[in-house]
Formats: C-alpha cells, structure tokens, sequence
C-alpha cells in the first residue's frame, strides 16, 4: 500500500479539528497512536468518532466512551449519530476559539473504517467514493458537509511500523480475497468474539476452532476432492463475511 502519510500529515495542518474514526466493533485495535500524537503536536481538537455502531450492540461501545474523549457514535448506514457530531465539531471549534463561518474537519483513521461513508452521510448524499476495498480514498478530498461544515477525506494509514497482517485482516485493511492464511485469521476472529461466528452458521462450539471450520465447510459443502473440508476456502467466505458486516 502506498505511503499516505504525507496527505494526513497536510491535513492535520489544515483542518480546524480533527476526527479519529473508530470501527465499533474494533475500537481499540483501530486507534492510531500516531495519528493521535501528531494532532496533539499541532494543538488542534480531536474528536474520537466510533463507526459502523449498526454492527454491535450499544452497550458494548459505552464502556469506551469513559476511556476516549470526546467521544460520538454514528452509523453512516442508518444515519446515527450525524446531529450529535456536528454538535460536538462546533462545540470543539468554539472552544478553540475559531470564530470563521466554516469550520475545516479532517477525516483521519486506518482504511476501511468508514470515512468516505461518513462524510457522505453527513452531506446527506454521495460525494465521497467509497468500496468493500480499502484503500479507495487516495488523496484528500474536499467535500462541503453543509454551510458550516467543510470535510476533508484522507486516505486510511496504519502506524508506521506495525506489521501485524492478522489484524489487518480483521480490520479489513486486508482485503479477504488477499489474505494469505485466511483460517488464521478466523481462528484470531473466534477468540476475539467467542461464540460469534458459530451461531451465525449455526454450528456448536467447539473448543478446537480448526473443527468448527471445517463443520460449517461441511455444512456449506465447501470440499475438496473427496469429500474433505476445504479450510482455506471456507475461511475466505467467513472472512468476506465479517469484512461485510454480515456477521455480528
Ligand atoms: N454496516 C456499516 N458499514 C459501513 C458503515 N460505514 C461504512 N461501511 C462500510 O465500510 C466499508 C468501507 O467504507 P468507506 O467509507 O469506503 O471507508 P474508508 O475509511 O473511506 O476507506 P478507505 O478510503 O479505503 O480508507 C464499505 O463497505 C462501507 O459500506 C456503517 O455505518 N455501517
Ligand atoms: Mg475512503
């Protein structure tokens, strides 16, 4: 993947306050420390932005609103959220003291978190690309949200030096028609969500995640010659799966 940095980096620069997307179901994995410090250095408000809220029960994301602030919760899918989060984009700049008509946000965050998607949500129709694929968003973009508000899309990056491809995968930074041991990243999937996967087959559990792999290959009769579970193709599928937010 290309190196985005520099477009954040012009951004940040630009932008009067900043937004951090959080996907709901990942919260802590996609926090960018990175991101974070560099905004901090340039004085500017954050606002940590947790996305895709359709996908996971309420409760679970109000034990982070106490650990990140400020804090909103929206579904660019079914529109929630967007009234409180321009709330908040004005209460921050009013408190920074920008007192121009229009107020620049920068839209910051790992790919694939929902940028795109919000932005357009806010604006009330498409104008930000958006794609199943990370790394759609290639360069900033300026899209006026509404007569107060101009955004500003940014690719998604990833902190410099992290490598870790199972959790790339999770977070769709990875697409699954690229990852490389798709059953790897399932078997991470199940330990994270314990349960999750199974009852959305409708499988038992079993505590060896290898087998109830190969159950619902079973079940979908996803095989290789002979009649044996096919693990790497039925992983692929739990991971198109997830990646989609099918599962939940
Ligand atoms: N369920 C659900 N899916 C969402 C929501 N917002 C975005 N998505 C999905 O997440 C995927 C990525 O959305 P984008 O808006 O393109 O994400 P992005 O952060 O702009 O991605 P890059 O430009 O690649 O960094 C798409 O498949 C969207 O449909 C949401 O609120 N709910
Ligand atoms: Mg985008």
């Amino acid at each position: 993947m290309p190196n985005f940095w520099n477009v954040v980096n012009d951004v940040i620069q630009e932008a009067d306050v900043l937004l951090l997307l959080l996907d709901a179901r990942l919260v802590n994995e996609t926090r960018n420390l990175e991101i974070e410090k560099r905004v901090k250095n340039n004085r500017k408000p954050l606002i940590y932005v947790i996305t895709k809220s359709d996908l996971v029960d309420r409760k679970e994301n109000e034990k982070f609103r106490k650990e990140i602030n400020p804090c909103v919760l929206v579904s660019a899918k079914k529109h929630l959220g967007k009234t409180r989060l321009r709330q908040q984009i004005l209460i921050e700049a009013k408190r920074k003291g920008i007192e121009k008509d229009q107020v620049t946000v920068g839209v910051l965050g790992y790919p694939n978190v929902g940028k795109s998607s919000l932005i357009n949500a806010m604006k009330g129709r498409r104008a930000a690309s958006t794609s199943i694929m990370s790394g759609h968003t290639k360069g900033m973009q300026m899209i006026k949200g509404d007569n107060r508000i101009m955004f500003l899309d940014t690719p998604g990056v990833i902190p410099f030096r992290e490598k870790d491809w199972v959790k790339h995968t999770l977070i769709g930074t990875i697409d699954f028609t690229k990852s490389k041991d798709p059953d790897l990243v399932v078997m991470r999937l199940m330990e994270k969500f314990p349960g999750m996967v199974e009852s959305y087959y409708k499988v038992k559990k079993n505590e060896d995640l290898e087998e109830v792999i190969e159950e619902i290959a079973r079940k979908k009769n996803i095989l290789k010659k002979g009649g044996v579970p096919d693990m790497k193709r039925m992983a692929r599928e739990i991971l198109k799966d997830w990646q989609k937010g099918e599962i939940r």
